[in-house]
């Protein structure tokens, strides 16, 4: 469901009117193209996307993510800049049939898988239980990309699930208590605390991070990280944690596995 730039473009007026006879919706968009041109996106948005940048808040009519980019531009700050990047993807017939599998912390103790629930925690709130039904029952997003280890290997994988920044929109949680700032951080952990790691709230709700539940269109297998881990396609495999027990959001940096273990805290790509 590509929607090229060109395409985009046709909707516009062909006589290219002055700013001032642009729709606001015209301007948001032409301004939002800009944006990706100024950080040389070549060719395509993807329609999710473009679907994505159209529900963030807007700052001075430009949707708040790309004020935020441009921020980066005027030397500003910093990690909004990563939703400005999709990693590139592949086709079905490109993923590897044989998956690698890489670190079996938290993984140890065996789990019931039918009693299994994600507990999702924020300061000053009672912990959600959801279980894996209430997140199949939300629309299906998939993923065939390349999957890297900080360790030197990677392969193509394909991977289905929840897009995480629907699954807390849906549930209402990120954002501080009735206002519209987000936590800055999200910590995930096995159900046993065996593996944690900590991520960026804007990584974490960048377009293709997904609660996955399916490798190769079957359940994901435990060694994998049944019944849901997490696909982070902006980072290393150190933060696709494998069996999410729990999910926080917090002000202060999440403990974090590897990060305690002298890697880098955000092992981004
Ligand atoms: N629970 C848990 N998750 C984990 C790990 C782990 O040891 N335990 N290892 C990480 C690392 S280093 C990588 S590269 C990927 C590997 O995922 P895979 O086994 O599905 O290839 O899982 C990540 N998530
Ligand atoms: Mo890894």
């Amino acid at each position: 469901m590509d929607e090229p730039v060109d395409q985009i473009e046709e909707k516009l007026p062909e006589k290219k009117p002055h700013r001032e006879e642009l729709t606001s919706e015209q301007q948001i968009r032409r301004r939002t193209l800009k944006a990706f041109a100024w950080f040389g996106v070549a060719g395509v948005i993807p329609y999710s996307l473009w679907k994505w940048i159209k529900v963030q808040p807007k700052e001075a009519g430009l949707p708040k993510v790309f004020r935020e980019v441009l921020k980066v531009n005027e030397g500003v700050a910093e990690s909004y800049f990563s939703n400005a990047n999709l990693a590139p993807t592949f086709p079905k017939e490109r993923a590897a049939k044989n998956v690698r599998v890489n670190g079996r912390d938290g993984l140890r103790s065996a789990i019931d898988k039918d009693a299994w629930q994600l507990k999702v925690e924020q300061p000053g709130q009672k912990p959600l239980l959801i279980s894996l039904d209430d997140l199949k029952a939300m629309p299906k997003q998939e993923i065939i990309y390349q999957f890297k280890c900080i360790e030197g290997w990677s392969q193509i994988q394909h991977w289905a699930g929840v897009n995480f920044a629907e699954f807390v929109n849906k549930y209402q949680i990120g954002k501080k208590d009735g206002s519209e700032e987000w936590y800055p951080y999200v910590g995930m952990k096995t159900p046993d605390g065996g593996y944690y790691v900590g991520i960026d709230t804007p990584s974490a709700l960048h377009p293709q991070t997904i609660l996955a539940y399916e490798m190769n269109d079957q359940p994901i297998t435990d060694p994998h990280g049944a019944p849901l881990r997490l696909i982070i396609p902006v980072k290393y495999g150190v933060k696709n944690l494998k069996r999410i027990g729990t999910i926080w959001f917090s002000d202060d940096r999440p403990r974090d596995f590897w990060a305690e273990r002298g890697y880098d805290y955000h092992v981004g790509l």
